[in-house]
């Protein structure tokens, strides 16, 4: 869809002329474009425009969340010495004051200030760079620690519960496109023979797994990053804030981080799981979080890596068979290879659990 920027942008409180805007970054929800303003100091400043995906999101919702919880964060990160102005994301109003814009057509927009001198890495960088995200989130949950999660609407239902997410690959298996569920008949049997996994979070969650404040959507292209020390500067995306579990957040980074591949790569013997990667991660995250976390928190984490893996890879698979509704891809097959490339590191990381298990200990002292 082509977007008249012009006349989005005047309902917006930016001076200046708009002279430049261009599709940016990777995500698969909602559509990003950076655009740049003409002002008397070089060189011009750029705000992230978005186009904010209104088939999944209930958007009023979604922005009252947003809204709460950057004011909270900005609180926080003051108190502690930061910048609030880059260390959260800053809403640009519109000219009536609101969070976004609706136009006619239903078409919602926000604006963000861009966090500049950052980078969003696409695949497993370096341990570094998974040590510094796995701090990054952890001290994210921590941040949230006391955020009464009461006021947070549940923008998408059920995001996280596993067991729903595969009564709806079911469905699509029954429902689906016919040629596409034949194309599909070995990754359906590799989902089938692991619906065990579903349950293991959602049926505890709120008992010994605490409701918590989460991001919920942890991939390493949510943080932006330092590209010359490697620190992270901001986590974005918080479209999926809601009351959920540590866990999800845990597990969707590593299913992300410690791929060696990229989420698409179509080459299999390219993607395994990095112990490495999922190490570094570890101990980053653990020494944020490690002293709040329950004893069930500690040992569901490497569980939790392979279930958010799974998660992730019947939604690619449901959506796939149903004909490409909800991720954007290229061409007709990418969802179908997204989740080959999902269920391939999830035999990886079954042949790992038991060391998996050992690094978590490692970093429980
Ligand atoms: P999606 O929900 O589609 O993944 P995101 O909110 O994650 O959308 O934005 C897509 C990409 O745009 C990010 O991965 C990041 O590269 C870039 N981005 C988003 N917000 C900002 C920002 N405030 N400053 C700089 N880059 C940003
Ligand atoms: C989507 O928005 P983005 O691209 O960061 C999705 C996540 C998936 C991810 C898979 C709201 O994340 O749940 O894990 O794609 N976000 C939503 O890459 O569905
Ligand atoms: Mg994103």
């Amino acid at each position: 869809m082509s977007l008249d920027i012009n006349s989005i942008i005047k309902e917006f409180e930016i001076d200046g002329e708009l002279i430049h805007s261009e599709p940016f970054g990777c995500g698969h929800i909602n559509d990003t474009y950076a655009i740049y303003f003409e002002r008397e100091t070089k060189p011009p400043v750029r705000y992230i425009l978005q186009r904010i995906n209104s088939e999944i999101f209930d958007v009023k919702k979604l922005m009252e969340n947003i809204c709460l919880v950057t004011d909270y964060l900005k609180e926080r990160i003051a108190a502690e010495g930061g910048d609030p102005l880059t260390n959260t994301l800053t809403i640009v109003r519109t000219r009536e004051g609101r969070s976004y814009y609706e136009d006619k057509d239903g078409n919602c927009f926000r604006i963000y200030l861009f966090i500049e001198n950052t980078v969003s890495y696409q695949s497993a960088a370096t341990t570094t760079v998974l040590e510094n995200a796995g701090k990054a989130f952890g001290h994210f949950q921590k941040l949230l620690f006391d955020f009464d999660a009461s006021k947070l609407h549940e923008v998408i239902k059920d995001f996280h519960d596993t067991t729903k997410r595969f009564a709806a690959l079911k469905e699509s298996v029954e429902k689906g496109i016919p040629e596409r569920v034949e194309a599909a008949k070995a990754e359906i049997d590799f989902a089938f023979k692991r619906e065990k996994y579903c349950s293991e979070i959602v049926d505890r969650l709120g008992d010994s797994i605490p409701l918590r404040v989460t991001h919920n959507d942890t991939k390493l292209n949510n943080i932006l990053m330092n590209p010359d020390t490697g620190e992270s500067v901001c986590i974005i995306d918080l479209d999926t804030i809601m009351p959920g579990s540590l866990l999800y957040d845990f597990g969707d980074s590593i299913r992300f981080g410690a791929n060696t591949a990229l989420e698409d790569e179509t080459d299999l013997s390219k993607v395994n799981f990095s112990m490495d990667m999922y190490r570094a991660y570890t101990k980053g995250f653990m020494s944020e979080m490690g002293e709040f976390m329950t004893d069930t928190e500690k040992e569901l984490i490497p569980m939790s890596c392979i279930l958010m893996t799974y998660e992730v890879g019947i939604r690619f698979l449901a959506d796939y068979l149903i004909g490409d509704t909800y991720f954007k891809t290229t061409h007709e097959t990418h969802n179908l290879e997204r989740a080959r490339n999902q269920f391939k590191l999830i035999e990886d990381m079954e042949s790992k659990l038991g060391q998996m298990k050992d690094v978590v200990k490692d970093y429980s002292l």
